[in-house]
């Protein structure tokens, strides 16, 4: 049996597209929303809504109690997080399954474990999932000599990393053994402030890579299939600005082995849920960083190349159900992009929320619109500037990147600034054209146009 009754812990589009998936599947919907969010699309289409809190995440899309006291009252029996607030915080996974609900997710056990960088390195290791050459675990406190030796050993440049940090927070690299110390020592408390846990270690820093990663789902029942690979290198500041699938101009052995390894590593941790294995992709080679065990904003360029409802299967797994789903059932057609479509200003990158007058959708064949604004929407100060993804999908990249052009130019968007200006310069850019640019290659392009 699916669930009767889903309540969906997010906002913005994510939390209209769980909302649509839950239609389709016959699950009831409550949707939560902050003071400041009482006009969201989603809001208006749930079957129930809850007011949880004022404005600040903390005291509304942060606050789990709140959120759990609305699954009690409204009799929702699971919870979608999305993918931002709560959908990777293992002790609300777990407060939730202690309440006798369920979490549209992996156990809290595994949100845990991919949490801490360290543990999660080394279980994918241990399932055959190749690594970046490093400190294999832990930096010990106190050991200067067995740092420098470990860095010595891995070669320079390196980098240190917080055990829990990830997406870009508690890193620096060294160059040299001089300040290899000092770095260690300032990325440690850096960390203990930050996530209150200091434990850091080393790896080899990879100067040019792509950002590679490959979708799966998997239902813990020993049953995991891959739904190939997205390039998110496009990106600034960590934030990543126009996705694609497949990724393109890939060593094939490689990018088959990493899929079969990827498989693997699920069954063998028993994962539960839809998860994404993050890549660095140098000289054809396969590094894996991090595991998010979260459906991830980019999801629908993998579900335009496999025609597969990536929240659907989610939910169908995270309810109970066997994966319906067989590797040899899912083929790659075409190619696929998504533009993020942020509320921003194009040239300083700083947020510009405030009240959309016009807003007109592009359409036709092969394009997608995930968003939740409309004309007369206010967005709002408080949140992340994300207001649409614009997704187009084709027979092949030149085709999907064509009908991307011609969907950017369709949209309107009046009333705020929006980055559609730097997303029409990137999809008509010859290096991005041709494919496999690297993770440096946006912001180097916006340090010198
Ligand atoms: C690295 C790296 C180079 N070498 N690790 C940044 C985000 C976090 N997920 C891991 N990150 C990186 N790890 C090694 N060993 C370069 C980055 C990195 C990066 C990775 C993916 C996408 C964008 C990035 C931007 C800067 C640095």
């Amino acid at each position: 049996m699916l669930f009767d009754k889903v309540l969906i812990a997010n906002r913005g589009e994510i939390a209209l597209r769980i909302l649509r998936a839950c239609k389709e599947l016959g699950i009831k919907t409550v949707a939560v929303y902050s003071q400041a969010d009482k006009d969201l699309m989603h809001v208006k289409l749930a079957d129930e809504s809850v007011c949880i809190g004022p404005h600040p995440s903390k005291d509304s899309y942060l606050n789990v109690p709140a959120i759990v006291s609305a699954m009690e009252i409204t009799d929702s029996v699971a919870v979608h997080p999305g993918y931002g607030f709560l959908a990777e915080n293992a002790d609300f996974a777990e407060q939730v399954q202690n309440s006798g609900f369920t979490f549209i997710g992996p156990d809290a056990d595994t949100i845990r474990l991919m949490g801490d960088k360290v543990c999660a390195i080394e279980a994918m290791k241990k399932a055959g999932v190749p690594t970046v050459p490093g400190s294999d675990g832990a930096l010990p406190e106190n050991d200067p000599e067995f740092c420098l030796a470990t860095a010595e050993r891995i070669g320079y440049p390196i980098i240190i990393k917080a055990a829990s940090g990830g997406g870009g927070r508690g890193m620096r690299v060294v160059h040299d053994a001089e300040s290899l110390i000092s770095s260690i020592d300032i990325t440690r408390s850096e960390a203990q402030a930050a996530f209150g846990d200091g434990t850091v270690y080393m790896e080899k820093f990879l100067q040019n890579p792509r950002h590679v990663e490959v979708q799966v789902l998997s239902d813990g029942q020993g049953n995991a299939i891959h739904l190939f690979d997205r390039d998110c290198s496009l990106q600034r500041r960590h934030q990543k600005v126009l996705e694609e699938a497949p990724a393109p101009q890939l060593d094939e052995k490689a990018r088959q082995d990493v899929f079969d390894a990827c498989v693997k590593a699920c069954v063998e941790i028993n994962y539960r849920g839809a998860g994404t294995f993050e890549f660095l992709y140098e000289e054809g080679h396969y590094y894996f960083i991090e595991m998010n065990t979260r459906i991830q904003v980019e999801h629908p360029v993998t579900e335009m190349i496999t025609g597969v409802d990536l929240i659907k299967e989610q939910i169908r797994v995270c309810a109970g159900e066997k994966l319906s789903l067989k590797q040899s059932d899912i083929k790659c057609f075409g190619h696929a992009f998504e533009c993020r479509i942020n509320a921003e200003d194009p040239v300083t990158f700083m947020p510009s929320p405030g009240l959309i007058n016009t807003y007109h959708p592009p359409g036709g064949l092969g394009v997608r619109v995930d968003s939740h604004i409309y004309s007369g929407y206010k967005v709002p100060p408080y949140y992340d500037s994300m207001i649409a993804k614009v997704v187009t999908h084709a027979r092949d990249r030149e085709a999907a990147l064509i009908r991307m052009r011609i969907a950017l130019d369709e949209l309107v968007i009046d009333g705020i600034k929006t980055n559609i200006p730097l997303q029409n310069d990137l999809v008509r850019d010859e290096p991005f054209g041709k494919g496999g640019v690297n993770i440096h290659y946006l912001e180097k392009k916006l340090g010198l146009s």
